[in-house]
């Protein structure tokens, strides 16, 4: 019989991704959004899977509508993906953030407890609990540092998942993915934000592009290739969590660079400081720009993984390259901007 899943987040990237996957593979897919003005479907629009999807109003902050939601849905597997996911964002709203984020992972987890303990739960942490990282690179057992209310708040979930599992005997993996991205990730995040520019300063839309750290690095994946390995994980016989990486770290300078290369511009840099400017070669003319406003006030300078674990244990290893992943972003953006013309 065809299973039934039930997806916190849907309106994500990473629920986007996964529903995608989950309908393909035979599920019946519900999908939680939280109520907006405006509804924001963009993503499952774009994958065109939006009515595959049955779509329920759902808050991780609304104890009894996550309880009425699974007395209805009856799912054999939940993936909690909702949260305050920017950590940008998480310094000017840490009592929200700790909320969704940390708060909203217990709601869920009581649903599950009260509705019915077979249900196999699957948290969505994160490799910013690693923060000030204690050790290179960082796998299930490296001790954890985090340097953000939302690495904080995450890292709660991560706990209280875990204690969950011990106390109640549910089956709940929590998934520690390094950052991964897509065509479809928020613009807010560093490497859309890149990519997006990269093209509109192309198509002559903006003139440069304003950015924080640039040599900040990061572990940088596919979404695509990260979904897969958190349905692998709730397939297993025993609920354990896994770090999920590529193993390779790169900075926001290379992603700049590679960015704007797909985009016909070759960067130099010159200066130091928040005076660093990145130049066209060609035609000198400055497009990248440091402003301060998107430094954070405790920052994560480094994170590479070691997803050994997953690779072993559950057959996962990622297909797309860094490489592959930029100019799959640009070209994608490419092509939005000649369909919408913005
Ligand atoms: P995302 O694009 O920011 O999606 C977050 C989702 O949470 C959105 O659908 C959002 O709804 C929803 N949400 C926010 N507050 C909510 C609330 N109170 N109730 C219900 N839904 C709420 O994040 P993502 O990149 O897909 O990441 C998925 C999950 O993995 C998140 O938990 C994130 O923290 C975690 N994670 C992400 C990465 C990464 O690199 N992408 C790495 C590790 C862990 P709206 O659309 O209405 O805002
Ligand atoms: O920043 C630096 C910034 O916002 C990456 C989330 O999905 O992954 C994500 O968190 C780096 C940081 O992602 C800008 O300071 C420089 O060092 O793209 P980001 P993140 O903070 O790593 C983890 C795994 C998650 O769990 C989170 O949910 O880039 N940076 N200049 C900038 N970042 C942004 N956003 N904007 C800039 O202008």
């Amino acid at each position: 019989m065809a299973k039934t899943v039930f997806i916190t987040g849907i309106t994500g990237q990473d629920g986007a991704y996964l529903a995608k996957l989950l309908l393909e593979k035979g599920y019946k897919v519900y999908g939680g959004y939280r109520r907006l003005s405006t509804p924001n479907f963009w993503r499952i629009e774009e994958l065109a899977i939006k009515d595959k999807i049955s779509l329920l109003e759902v808050d991780l902050l609304d104890s009894g509508n996550l309880i009425r939601t699974l007395n209805e849905t009856k799912p054999d597997e939940v993936y909690n993906l909702a949260a305050q996911s920017f950590v940008a964002v998480s310094f000017e709203k840490p009592v929200l953030t700790g909320q969704v984020t940390a708060l909203g992972v217990t709601n869920l987890l009581e649903a599950v407890r009260i509705v019915n303990t077979k249900i196999k739960l699957y948290q969505a942490s994160s490799s910013e609990m690693f923060g000030k990282v204690q050790e290179i690179p960082q796998k299930e057992t490296t001790p954890f540092y985090p340097r953000s209310p939302y690495a904080v708040a995450k890292l709660y979930g991560h706990w209280i998942t875990i204690n969950y599992r011990e106390s109640f005997n549910i089956f709940a993996c929590s998934g520690i993915l390094f950052n991964h991205e897509s065509p479809l990730r928020g613009i807010e995040f560093v490497t859309r934000k890149i990519t997006d520019a990269a093209v509109r300063i192309k198509t002559g839309k903006q003139d440069c592009l304003e950015i924080g750290n640039l040599d900040a690095k990061r572990d940088w994946g596919f979404a695509g290739d990260y979904v897969r390995s958190i349905w692998m994980m709730l397939q297993q016989n025993k609920p354990e969590d896994f770090v999920i990486a590529t193993g390779e770290a790169h900075s926001v300078r290379e992603f700049i660079e590679q960015a704007f290369q797909h985009a016909g511009f070759y960067i130099e840099w010159r200066g130091t400081g928040v005076d660093e400017k990145g130049i066209d070669r060609k035609s000198g003319k400055v497009l990248i720009k440091i402003n301060p406003k998107f430094f954070r006030p405790a920052e994560v300078e480094f994170l590479c993984g070691d997803s050994s674990r997953a690779r072993e244990k559950l057959g996962w290893k990622p297909e797309v390259t860094f490489s592959e992943l930029v100019q799959m972003m640009v070209q994608s953006d490419l092509k939005r901007m000649e369909k919408n013309n913005n």
